[in-house]
């Protein structure tokens, strides 16, 4: 085995380097692969991994520099109940992370990683997660024994050699020790042969360390679980330093709004799963808001801080997506079916026979024949999905034709309003505007969601997702509403906050409001609201439009249809209160007193 001595003459940073032999040691590679980041270096780790099936070139007429990876059948999601936030005492972890006492985690992480790499490479991964040297990034390292994920995560951060630059010889980093737990070696040194997707479908473990922002993760090669800066180091980890520090560490996209007269206005959106966030952060607006545009910053997760100038300011930390196919179509998301037009890496999606990608929902008719995403014969009827419910797209921001040209700003863009949005049949509305910070605070805490059949096997149970972050918060979710709170204290031009529902239903079943582009009709009132221009009802719920406050231009939709999106039914919010009592239940002795009192007025508000 090689030791970090190997690394380049670039690296000068003595305790990384340290760390690095310190896990070679445990983890017993063959050889480290320092990454630099390089187009070389990710052409040649995908042809090396065509050569062992761990990917395989598309058709390059048809899909340029794009490739397609199949996942073992039981690694293809990130794994909630395997996620630990393993902090001092399990008060800190709170009621809603699973927690096991360090110490004993230690132990544990310390026998699966003993030899877990014996066979492989292990590669060294430096990112950034945020503009290289912006005030508000971090750095990480990842050691890896995947060159998936060394080439995934040089699609989804900054990753490479000019990372050494940021950290210099003793700058901070993040990290992260992830194997996919499937050495090629067993302790006796008799040689495994490798498969096409190696993982551990017996031991998955994906821990955090908060106290020292540790990351180790075991077992899986698949996306949240394995590309360590997304998940676990720009949400969870996150979320502790910007406790810490006093900032904001959000499940949101960042879109900006540019009005015909020029206007700009940036907008955070957080949205539990199948919520649509992916197509909002890239929306086309529909015919009759010529003029209009929105740019894409970010659209997952977004780093929120206050700046001088009295408002909060927020980057994208990641530099691609890794968004889910099914249900992508250039009717649903126009920039992002160009964006993966090319120089895209697939994930368990379905193989044409000439070398191209499908999955459900991106053509009205299937292909006659397909490759399904486990690389069996596929024809519609046949009684099984081509592509898998959660398979993905790995994709550069910068081919997305939606980028906001201030998308890599070190900076960060000022945000005017933040929208929390969950899928509902019924009870919210279109659209509610908070009164004021700690209102918006309780609506984003007690943000509920109904399940899809492809989210959870069961459609329509609402899952209480407080900020879209209940399975992201890297401590206690009571101390998180308390660290909200604060923050709107932490400026003096606090954002407004808005709740929206695009999936309000009729007697019949149908969704009433159209989605999609017409979300714009909400946008274009958001951001009038947070310029003063537009005009809003109060009511029980907050302020919201009338219908002659929204523009119609281009869609027929009357009176009738906007009073069902924006009804108020008193039984169902009896319904609700009580499910909001539910959440507040499980974080007994944790919920801070102003949401109890902002459940209180609400209460009051209703039956008046
Ligand atoms: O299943 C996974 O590993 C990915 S989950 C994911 C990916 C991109 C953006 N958001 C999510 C999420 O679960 O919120
Ligand atoms: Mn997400």
């Amino acid at each position: 085995m090689s030791s970090s001595n190997n690394a380049p003459a670039y690296v000068k940073h003595a305790k990384l380097k340290a760390w690095v032999d310190e896990m070679a040691a445990l983890a017993k590679p063959d050889s480290i692969y320092w990454c630099d980041g390089s187009q070389e270096e990710y052409d040649l780790l995908c042809a090396a991994m065509c050569a062992t099936g761990m990917m395989k070139k598309l058709n390059p007429a048809k899909r340029p520099n794009s490739f397609l990876a199949l996942s073992d059948p039981a690694d293809v999601a990130r794994v909630e109940e395997r996620t630990f936030v393993c902090s001092k005492t399990q008060d800190q972890a709170g009621p809603l992370n699973n927690w096991v006492d360090p110490v004993e985690m230690r132990a544990t992480m310390g026998k699966l990683f003993d030899g877990c790499m014996r066979g492989r490479t292990m590669y060294v991964v430096p990112f950034s997660m945020g503009p290289l040297g912006s005030h508000i990034a971090q750095v990480g390292v990842e050691l890896s024994d995947s060159p998936y994920v060394a080439v995934s995560m040089r699609i989804m951060t900054r990753m490479g050699r000019a990372v050494y630059d940021v950290i210099k010889e003793d700058g901070y980093f993040v990290p992260c020790m992830h194997s996919v737990g499937m050495p090629l070696i067993d302790a006796a040194g008799k040689k495994i042969d490798d498969v096409r997707w190696p993982c551990n479908n017996e031991q998955k473990w994906i821990v955090h360390y908060p106290e020292t922002r540790e990351i180790w993760s075991f077992g899986s090669g698949y996306g949240g679980n394995a590309l360590l800066g997304k998940k676990c180091l720009a949400l969870r980890i996150a979320s502790v330093m910007a406790r810490d520090e006093g900032w904001l560490a959000e499940h949101m996209l960042i879109l900006g709004v540019t009005s015909p007269k020029g206007e700009k206005t940036y907008v955070t959106g957080a949205f539990p799963s199948a919520c649509g966030k992916t197509n909002f952060a890239m929306l086309v607006p529909p015919p009759g808001f010529e003029g209009w545009k929105v740019t894409t910053i970010g659209e997952d997760i977004a780093w929120i801080k206050p700046h001088k100038d009295g408002r909060f300011y927020a980057i994208n930390p990641e530099a691609g997506y890794f968004g889910v196919a099914p249900g992508t179509n250039y009717h649903t998301n126009q920039n992002c079916m160009k964006a993966i037009e090319a120089d895209t890496i697939f994930t368990n999606v379905a193989e044409t026979p000439d070398g191209d990608v499908w999955w459900e929902g991106m053509t009205d008719e299937p292909p006659a024949k397909l490759t399904d995403w486990q690389g069996k014969e596929w024809t519609p009827g046949c009684g099984r999905p081509a592509a898998h419910a959660n398979s993905r797209f790995t994709v550069p921001a910068t081919r997305c034709p939606s980028l906001d040209p201030q998308w890599d700003d070190p900076d960060g863009v000022p945000i005017s309003a933040f929208m929390f949005g969950g899928r509902r049949s019924d009870t919210t509305p279109l659209v509610a505007e908070a009164f004021d910070w700690e209102d918006g605070v309780y609506k984003a805490a007690t943000l509920g969601s109904e399940t899809t059949a492809a989210i959870a096997g069961k459609t329509g149970v609402v899952r209480r997702d407080p900020m879209a972050m209940i399975a992201f918060v890297g401590y206690n979710m009571g101390d998180y509403f308390k660290h909200w709170l604060k923050m709107g204290k932490a400026v003096s031009k606090p954002p407004k906050i808005y709740q929206v529902n695009w999936f309000r239903k009729n007697a019949e079943g149908k969704f009433v409001w159209p989605g999609f582009g017409d979300n714009m009709r909400v946008l274009k009132w958001v951001v009038e609201r947070c310029q003063g221009t537009a005009h809003a009802k109060a009511t029980a719920l907050g302020n919201v439009p009338e219908f002659d406050d929204l523009s119609w231009q281009g869609l027929e939709f009357g009176r009738d249809k906007f009073s069902k999106v924006v009804s108020i039914d008193q039984s169902d919010w009896k319904q609700e209160l009580a499910m909001h009592d539910e959440l507040f239940k499980k974080l007994e002795g944790f919920v801070p007193q102003e949401l109890a009192a902002s459940r209180l007025a609400l209460q009051e508000r209703l039956a008046a």
